[in-house]
């Protein structure tokens, strides 16, 4: 079977906002665009949400060229880094201001039947950016076959067919919103309703059988009684890219009827640990491994912990659904691995004798998790040290109801908040700004000089 599937039967197979298209309209112009873009090596598809997004993205994949989603807000300075990096040679679709690539325009309503022999499996079909502790976002390279096995591992474990109609409004350059979110139902031949913005009035809209959300999103469903009461209907709810805190759970519970599914992944691995449709919900939990997945835990001296639900170790993951490394960054790749071949997540965990995982936080306060984006806080902080009046900087993600983590960053040096917001703002995404500056004399630092930022909040 190829990576995606084309059938007939539905008329509104993928929704974004008002747009609406059948598979034939998908896959028909989706290979007009294949047979415009053939030959090159990998493009730049400007991820917004919308129709346009999709068939550029499908027909890239047809035609076996390897996709750069781009944030669509992404800074000037975020921006450069991830065309450069990437080596993308032209925008498919729309191109983001500010870059003279070339622009192989998208046509809706082009179509063309050709026939495409399916690509190789090993054949990398997208880098998804994503942020590190430190420097610039990695390019994680997800083969075909890393996709198709990802996805498939969810269609087992959440029993999710053709027949089920997922509703989502989360970003399309991002594992949850693109991968699991579009190419899921583009793989079962089944249905999508993207709403461009997860906001609970437009969830309780769509009325589909699966919804996707990140914690946030769910936070606020569950402070909208009407929208989460109209979720009832739905077969699963599924919560993930970060924590699902206790409350919530039992929240969800109370208004929509449902017991909220928690999944764990990350760009590099997709999702590695899922609960089961038919599986226990525990608040808390995120479920035990994926078919094709294997789960273990290490102390800092590389020696096994036990998995008896209350031992703490680092979380390591193997499997077909694993990345083929960061572009261009074989150092990192090699810090991510141990020498036995198992991918180091940096999540610190507990696993029971049922094989239930939890997790527990993660090992470096450098990587933020805001609203579902992961954020490096290194990045954050080169960008205010290029601010004239800031002399030092640390970037901390601190609690918050409403976003898990928000960003907040503590300056020596002097100038309006605003001014350093809009300074961050101007260079890279929006979810990168910090909500908060906090102005001190000198940050906490070890005999070494190297900042605690454990100490800051
Ligand atoms: C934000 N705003 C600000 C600032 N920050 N204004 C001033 N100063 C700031 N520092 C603005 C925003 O631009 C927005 O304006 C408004 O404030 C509200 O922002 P926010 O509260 O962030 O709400 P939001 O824009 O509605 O975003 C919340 C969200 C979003 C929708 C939950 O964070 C989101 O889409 N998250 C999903 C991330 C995701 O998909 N992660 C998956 C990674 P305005 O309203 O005017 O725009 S993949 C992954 O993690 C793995 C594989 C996994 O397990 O899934
Ligand atoms: P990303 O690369 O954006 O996909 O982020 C991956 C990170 O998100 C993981 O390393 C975890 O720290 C976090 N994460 C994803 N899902 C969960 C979850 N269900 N519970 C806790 N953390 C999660």
């Amino acid at each position: 079977m190829g990576l995606l599937a084309r059938v007939t039967d539905y008329p509104a197979a993928v929704t974004i906002g008002d747009q609406i298209a059948s598979h034939d309209d998908i896959f028909g112009a989706a290979t007009s665009v294949a047979e415009r873009v053939a030959g090159i090596e990998r493009v730049a598809v400007l991820a917004t949400p919308e129709l346009r997004t999709v068939i550029a993205i499908v027909g890239a994949l047809i035609a076996g060229v390897t996709v750069v989603p781009i944030p669509p807000d992404s800074g000037p300075a975020e921006l450069d880094h991830l065309l450069d990096d990437s080596g993308a040679r032209a925008w498919l679709g729309a191109a983001a201001d500010g870059s003279d690539l070339p622009v192989i325009p998208v046509r809706m309503h082009a179509r063309s039947w050709h026939s495409y022999a399916e690509p190789p499996v090993d054949h990398i079909a997208m880098i998804l950016y994503t942020s590190g502790t430190t420097g610039k976002p990695k390019g994680v390279m997800l083969s075909r076959h890393a996709i198709a096995a990802g996805l498939d591992a969810l269609f087992d474990a959440w029993q999710w067919t053709s027949r089920d109609v997922l509703v989502h409004g989360l970003p399309l350059f991002h594992v949850h919103g693109l991968i699991l979110g579009i190419l899921g139902p583009l793989r079962l031949g089944g249905r999508v309703v993207h709403t461009v913005k997860p906001t609970p009035e437009n969830y309780a809209a769509a009325r589909g059988s699966i919804y996707f959300g990140v914690p946030t999103v769910w936070t606020r469903i569950a402070d909208a009684p009407e929208a989460a009461t109209a979720l009832r209907p739905a077969r699963l709810l599924i919560s993930g890219s970060a924590p699902l805190p206790a409350p919530l759970f039992e929240r969800l519970t109370e208004l929509t009827g449902h017991q909220p599914v928690e999944r764990y992944g990350m760009s590099e691995t997709l999702i590695t640990v899922a609960t089961r449709a038919d599986g226990p919900r525990i608040p808390g939990a995120v479920g035990t491994p994926v078919v094709g997945v294997d789960t273990r835990l290490r102390d800092e001296a590389g020696a096994e912990v036990p998995h008896d639900g209350e031992s703490v170790g680092s979380l390591q993951v193997r499997g077909a659904q694993l990345y083929d490394g960061y572009l261009n960054n074989p150092d990192a790749t090699a810090a991510s691995t141990t020498e036995d071949g198992w991918f180091i997540t940096g999540d610190v965990a507990t696993i029971d004798a049922d094989g239930v995982h939890r997790i527990v936080g993660r090992q470096s306060t450098d990587l933020i998790k805001s609203g579902g984006y992961r954020i490096g806080a290194g990045e954050i902080e080169t960008v205010l040290l290029g601010h004239p009046a800031v002399t030092e900087v640390a970037v901390v993600g601190l609690p918050d109801d409403d976003l898990g983590q928000r960003i907040v960053a503590y300056v020596v040096g002097q100038a309006p908040e605003k001014e350093l917001i809009d300074h961050v703002a101007e260079q890279l995404s929006t979810h990168k700004r910090p909500r908060e500056i906090r102005f001190v004399e000198s940050l906490p630092r070890n005999a070494m000089g190297k900042v605690q930022k454990k100490l800051l909040g």
